[in-house]
Protein backbone atom coordinates (compact mmCIF):
# COMPACT_ATOMS: atom_id res chain seq x y z
CA UNK A 1 0.00 0.00 0.00
CA UNK A 2 2.77 2.39 0.97
CA UNK A 3 4.69 1.56 -2.21
CA UNK A 4 1.58 2.20 -4.30
CA UNK A 5 1.05 5.62 -2.70
CA UNK A 6 4.69 6.58 -3.26
CA UNK A 7 4.27 5.79 -6.95
CA UNK A 8 0.94 7.57 -7.32
CA UNK A 9 1.69 10.70 -5.27
CA UNK A 10 3.86 12.52 -7.84
CA UNK A 11 1.25 11.87 -10.55
CA UNK A 12 -1.59 13.19 -8.39
CA UNK A 13 0.39 16.26 -7.34
CA UNK A 14 1.24 17.19 -10.90
CA UNK A 15 -2.34 17.32 -12.15
CA UNK A 16 -4.22 20.60 -11.92
CA UNK A 17 -7.99 20.95 -11.78
CA UNK A 18 -9.92 22.41 -14.69
CA UNK A 19 -13.52 21.72 -15.66
CA UNK A 20 -16.77 23.18 -16.92
CA UNK A 21 -19.33 24.61 -14.54
CA UNK A 22 -22.89 23.78 -15.54
CA UNK A 23 -26.06 25.74 -14.80
CA UNK A 24 -28.45 23.95 -12.44
CA UNK A 25 -31.06 26.71 -11.99
CA UNK A 26 -31.78 30.10 -13.53
CA UNK A 27 -34.31 32.90 -13.35
CA UNK A 28 -35.03 36.17 -15.12
CA UNK A 29 -33.28 39.17 -13.57
CA UNK A 30 -35.60 41.70 -11.86
CA UNK A 31 -34.22 44.58 -13.99
CA UNK A 32 -33.44 45.26 -17.68
CA UNK A 33 -29.64 45.58 -17.49
CA UNK A 34 -28.41 43.41 -14.60
CA UNK A 35 -24.73 43.59 -13.72
CA UNK A 36 -23.52 42.89 -10.18
CA UNK A 37 -24.58 40.19 -7.71
CA UNK A 38 -24.13 39.93 -3.93
CA UNK A 39 -25.23 37.36 -1.34
CA UNK A 40 -26.30 38.59 2.11
CA UNK A 41 -26.53 35.13 3.69
CA UNK A 42 -30.19 34.66 2.75
CA UNK A 43 -30.94 36.53 -0.45
CA UNK A 44 -29.29 37.61 -3.69
CA UNK A 45 -28.96 41.28 -4.56
CA UNK A 46 -28.80 42.43 -8.19
CA UNK A 47 -27.54 45.81 -9.43
CA UNK A 48 -28.74 47.44 -12.66
CA UNK A 49 -26.45 49.44 -14.91
CA UNK A 50 -29.19 51.59 -16.45
CA UNK A 51 -31.72 52.23 -13.68
CA UNK A 52 -29.43 52.84 -10.71
CA UNK A 53 -31.53 50.25 -8.87
CA UNK A 54 -30.50 47.47 -6.50
CA UNK A 55 -33.01 44.64 -6.04
CA UNK A 56 -33.17 41.88 -3.44
CA UNK A 57 -34.58 38.61 -4.79
CA UNK A 58 -35.16 35.15 -3.40
CA UNK A 59 -33.54 32.18 -5.10
CA UNK A 60 -36.58 31.75 -7.33
CA UNK A 61 -36.10 35.26 -8.72
CA UNK A 62 -39.00 36.96 -6.92
CA UNK A 63 -38.17 40.58 -6.13
CA UNK A 64 -38.63 41.19 -2.40
CA UNK A 65 -37.21 44.67 -1.98
CA UNK A 66 -35.30 47.34 -3.91
CA UNK A 67 -33.63 50.73 -3.52
CA UNK A 68 -32.51 53.46 -5.93
CA UNK A 69 -29.15 55.20 -6.13
CA UNK A 70 -29.42 58.32 -8.26
CA UNK A 71 -25.95 58.23 -9.84
CA UNK A 72 -26.69 55.07 -11.87
CA UNK A 73 -24.17 52.88 -13.73
CA UNK A 74 -24.21 50.45 -10.80
CA UNK A 75 -21.89 47.51 -11.35
CA UNK A 76 -20.13 45.06 -9.03
CA UNK A 77 -21.39 44.54 -5.46
CA UNK A 78 -20.39 42.62 -2.36
CA UNK A 79 -21.43 42.27 1.28
CA UNK A 80 -18.70 42.97 3.83
CA UNK A 81 -19.03 43.62 7.55
CA UNK A 82 -22.84 43.91 7.42
CA UNK A 83 -22.83 46.54 4.68
CA UNK A 84 -23.53 46.28 0.97
CA UNK A 85 -20.71 47.78 -1.08
CA UNK A 86 -21.59 48.89 -4.61
CA UNK A 87 -19.48 50.52 -7.30
CA UNK A 88 -20.73 53.02 -9.86
CA UNK A 89 -18.81 53.83 -13.02
CA UNK A 90 -20.44 57.28 -13.30
CA UNK A 91 -18.04 60.25 -13.45
CA UNK A 92 -14.83 59.56 -11.57
CA UNK A 93 -16.32 56.36 -10.13
CA UNK A 94 -17.72 55.74 -6.66
CA UNK A 95 -17.72 53.02 -4.03
CA UNK A 96 -20.86 53.22 -1.90
CA UNK A 97 -21.22 51.63 1.53
CA UNK A 98 -24.93 50.95 2.05
CA UNK A 99 -27.05 50.10 5.07
CA UNK A 100 -29.65 47.87 3.40
CA UNK A 101 -31.97 47.83 6.44
CA UNK A 102 -32.45 51.60 6.33
CA UNK A 103 -31.69 51.98 2.61
CA UNK A 104 -29.15 54.68 3.29
CA UNK A 105 -25.66 55.38 1.98
CA UNK A 106 -23.29 55.29 4.96
CA UNK A 107 -20.13 56.34 3.13
CA UNK A 108 -18.91 57.21 -0.37
CA UNK A 109 -15.37 56.75 -1.70
CA UNK A 110 -14.32 58.67 -4.83
CA UNK A 111 -12.39 56.09 -6.86
CA UNK A 112 -10.89 58.61 -9.34
CA UNK A 113 -11.05 55.91 -11.95
CA UNK A 114 -8.98 55.83 -15.12
CA UNK A 115 -11.21 53.33 -16.97
CA UNK A 116 -14.68 51.75 -16.76
CA UNK A 117 -15.20 49.84 -13.52
CA UNK A 118 -16.37 46.21 -13.30
CA UNK A 119 -16.31 44.32 -10.01
CA UNK A 120 -15.64 44.70 -6.29
CA UNK A 121 -14.78 42.34 -3.44
CA UNK A 122 -12.99 42.39 -0.11
CA UNK A 123 -10.08 40.07 0.60
CA UNK A 124 -7.62 40.10 3.46
CA UNK A 125 -9.27 43.28 4.86
CA UNK A 126 -8.64 45.21 1.63
CA UNK A 127 -11.05 46.29 -1.08
CA UNK A 128 -10.38 45.23 -4.68
CA UNK A 129 -12.04 46.97 -7.62
CA UNK A 130 -11.46 45.68 -11.16
CA UNK A 131 -11.48 47.92 -14.23
CA UNK A 132 -10.87 47.72 -17.95
CA UNK A 133 -7.19 48.63 -18.09
CA UNK A 134 -6.61 47.22 -21.58
CA UNK A 135 -3.29 45.40 -21.57
CA UNK A 136 -2.01 47.38 -18.59
CA UNK A 137 -2.96 47.27 -14.94
CA UNK A 138 -6.52 46.23 -14.20
CA UNK A 139 -7.33 46.40 -10.50
CA UNK A 140 -7.26 48.89 -7.63
CA UNK A 141 -6.33 47.72 -4.16
CA UNK A 142 -7.85 50.03 -1.54
CA UNK A 143 -6.92 50.05 2.11
CA UNK A 144 -9.98 51.88 3.40
CA UNK A 145 -8.54 52.16 6.91
CA UNK A 146 -5.68 54.45 5.90
CA UNK A 147 -7.03 55.71 2.56
CA UNK A 148 -4.17 54.35 0.42
CA UNK A 149 -4.54 52.62 -2.92
CA UNK A 150 -2.39 51.09 -5.63
CA UNK A 151 -2.84 49.61 -9.10
CA UNK A 152 -2.30 45.90 -9.67
CA UNK A 153 -1.62 43.99 -12.85
CA UNK A 154 -3.02 40.47 -12.68
CA UNK A 155 -5.27 38.15 -14.66
CA UNK A 156 -7.59 40.91 -15.96
CA UNK A 157 -10.54 40.21 -13.70
CA UNK A 158 -14.08 41.39 -14.39
CA UNK A 159 -16.55 40.34 -11.71
CA UNK A 160 -15.00 39.57 -8.30
CA UNK A 161 -16.07 37.53 -5.30
CA UNK A 162 -14.40 35.84 -2.35
CA UNK A 163 -14.80 32.09 -1.86
CA UNK A 164 -13.52 30.65 1.43
CA UNK A 165 -10.76 33.25 1.82
CA UNK A 166 -9.70 33.04 -1.83
CA UNK A 167 -10.38 35.91 -4.25
CA UNK A 168 -12.11 34.64 -7.42
CA UNK A 169 -12.91 36.41 -10.67
CA UNK A 170 -14.64 36.14 -13.98
CA UNK A 171 -11.67 36.65 -16.25
CA UNK A 172 -12.16 39.35 -18.86
CA UNK A 173 -8.98 39.95 -20.86
CA UNK A 174 -9.28 39.87 -24.64
CA UNK A 175 -10.57 37.53 -27.33
CA UNK A 176 -13.43 35.04 -27.59
CA UNK A 177 -12.90 33.63 -24.12
CA UNK A 178 -13.41 36.98 -22.36
CA UNK A 179 -15.97 36.75 -19.58
CA UNK A 180 -16.40 33.02 -20.02
CA UNK A 181 -14.12 31.66 -17.31
CA UNK A 182 -14.16 31.81 -13.53
CA UNK A 183 -10.93 31.21 -11.65
CA UNK A 184 -9.11 31.96 -8.40
CA UNK A 185 -7.06 35.12 -8.62
CA UNK A 186 -3.48 35.48 -7.46
CA UNK A 187 -3.02 39.18 -6.93
CA UNK A 188 0.66 39.12 -5.95
CA UNK A 189 1.79 37.81 -9.32
CA UNK A 190 1.21 38.60 -12.93
CA UNK A 191 -0.58 36.19 -15.23
CA UNK A 192 0.69 32.59 -15.09
CA UNK A 193 -0.03 29.35 -16.93
CA UNK A 194 -0.53 27.60 -13.59
CA UNK A 195 -3.26 30.07 -12.69
CA UNK A 196 -4.94 29.46 -16.04
CA UNK A 197 -5.15 25.72 -15.30
CA UNK A 198 -7.43 26.48 -12.35
CA UNK A 199 -10.16 27.97 -14.52
CA UNK A 200 -13.74 26.71 -14.72
CA UNK A 201 -15.22 27.25 -18.17
CA UNK A 202 -18.67 28.79 -18.65
CA UNK A 203 -20.93 28.51 -21.65
CA UNK A 204 -21.93 32.19 -21.54
CA UNK A 205 -20.67 35.70 -20.86
CA UNK A 206 -20.85 36.49 -17.14
CA UNK A 207 -20.83 40.05 -15.79
CA UNK A 208 -21.63 39.53 -12.10
CA UNK A 209 -20.63 36.84 -9.61
CA UNK A 210 -21.41 35.92 -6.02
CA UNK A 211 -21.07 32.83 -3.80
CA UNK A 212 -23.71 31.54 -1.37
CA UNK A 213 -21.46 29.17 0.56
CA UNK A 214 -22.14 26.22 -1.75
CA UNK A 215 -22.76 27.55 -5.24
CA UNK A 216 -21.51 30.30 -7.50
CA UNK A 217 -24.24 32.52 -8.97
CA UNK A 218 -23.53 34.41 -12.19
CA UNK A 219 -25.23 37.25 -14.01
CA UNK A 220 -25.70 36.39 -17.69
CA UNK A 221 -26.12 39.96 -18.83
CA UNK A 222 -26.90 39.19 -22.48
CA UNK A 223 -29.75 36.83 -21.57
CA UNK A 224 -30.86 39.01 -18.64
CA UNK A 225 -30.71 35.98 -16.35
CA UNK A 226 -29.23 35.02 -13.00
CA UNK A 227 -27.75 31.52 -13.04
CA UNK A 228 -26.95 29.13 -10.20
CA UNK A 229 -24.00 26.89 -11.02
CA UNK A 230 -23.34 23.32 -9.90
CA UNK A 231 -21.88 22.62 -6.45
CA UNK A 232 -18.64 24.51 -6.20
CA UNK A 233 -15.51 23.30 -4.46
CA UNK A 234 -16.48 19.65 -3.88
CA UNK A 235 -13.23 17.74 -3.40
CA UNK A 236 -11.18 20.84 -2.58
CA UNK A 237 -11.23 19.89 1.09
CA UNK A 238 -8.50 22.29 2.18
CA UNK A 239 -10.05 25.16 0.17
CA UNK A 240 -6.94 26.27 -1.73
CA UNK A 241 -8.65 26.27 -5.13
CA UNK A 242 -6.99 23.06 -6.36
CA UNK A 243 -8.05 19.43 -6.01
CA UNK A 244 -4.90 17.43 -5.40
CA UNK A 245 -3.44 14.71 -3.18
CA UNK A 246 -3.50 17.01 -0.15
CA UNK A 247 -7.30 17.00 -0.31
CA UNK A 248 -7.37 13.20 -0.52
CA UNK A 249 -5.11 13.06 2.55
CA UNK A 250 -7.46 15.33 4.53
CA UNK A 251 -10.46 13.24 3.43
CA UNK A 252 -8.67 10.04 4.55
CA UNK A 253 -7.95 11.63 7.92
CA UNK A 254 -11.62 12.63 8.28
CA UNK A 255 -12.61 9.07 7.36
CA UNK A 256 -10.20 7.57 9.93
CA UNK A 257 -11.21 10.07 12.61
CA UNK A 258 -7.63 11.29 13.09
CA UNK A 259 -8.67 14.95 12.68
CA UNK A 260 -11.69 16.89 13.89
CA UNK A 261 -13.11 18.33 10.64
CA UNK A 262 -15.04 21.54 10.35
CA UNK A 263 -18.58 21.29 8.91
CA UNK A 264 -17.21 22.97 5.79
CA UNK A 265 -14.52 20.28 5.36
CA UNK A 266 -17.09 17.52 5.73
CA UNK A 267 -19.31 19.19 3.16
CA UNK A 268 -16.41 19.55 0.71
CA UNK A 269 -15.19 15.97 1.23
CA UNK A 270 -18.65 14.36 0.99
CA UNK A 271 -18.51 13.82 -2.76
CA UNK A 272 -21.58 11.57 -3.03
CA UNK A 273 -23.68 13.78 -0.75
CA UNK A 274 -24.74 11.09 1.71
CA UNK A 275 -23.75 13.18 4.71
CA UNK A 276 -20.59 11.26 5.70
CA UNK A 277 -17.03 10.86 4.54
CA UNK A 278 -15.89 7.33 3.71
CA UNK A 279 -13.77 5.42 1.21
CA UNK A 280 -16.28 6.07 -1.60
CA UNK A 281 -15.70 9.82 -1.23
CA UNK A 282 -11.91 9.35 -1.15
CA UNK A 283 -12.10 7.29 -4.35
CA UNK A 284 -14.17 10.03 -6.01
CA UNK A 285 -11.63 12.67 -5.01
CA UNK A 286 -8.79 10.59 -6.49
CA UNK A 287 -10.82 10.06 -9.66
CA UNK A 288 -11.34 13.83 -9.83
CA UNK A 289 -7.59 14.38 -9.51
CA UNK A 290 -6.88 11.86 -12.27
CA UNK A 291 -9.49 13.50 -14.51
CA1 LIG B 1 -7.27 21.65 -2.30
CA1 LIG C 1 -20.08 10.57 1.43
Amino acid sequence: MKYTLVCVLPILCSLAHSDTLTVIEEFQAPCPRPWGLAWDGTHIWVSDDSLGRISMVDNAGTCIDSMEISVGNLRGMTFYQNSLWVISSTGSGFLFQIDTDNKTIIDTVDIQRCCPLWGVSFWNSKCYISYDGGYGSCMYEFDLMNGTRKKLCCAHPGALTTIRDVLWCVRMGRGDGAGRYVMPLTIEDEWSDEEWELRHDLGFFAMGITYDGHHIWLCDRNAGKIKKMEKMGAGDVNGDGIIDILDAVVAINIMLGTIEPTPDQVWLADMNGDGGVDILDVVEIIEEILG
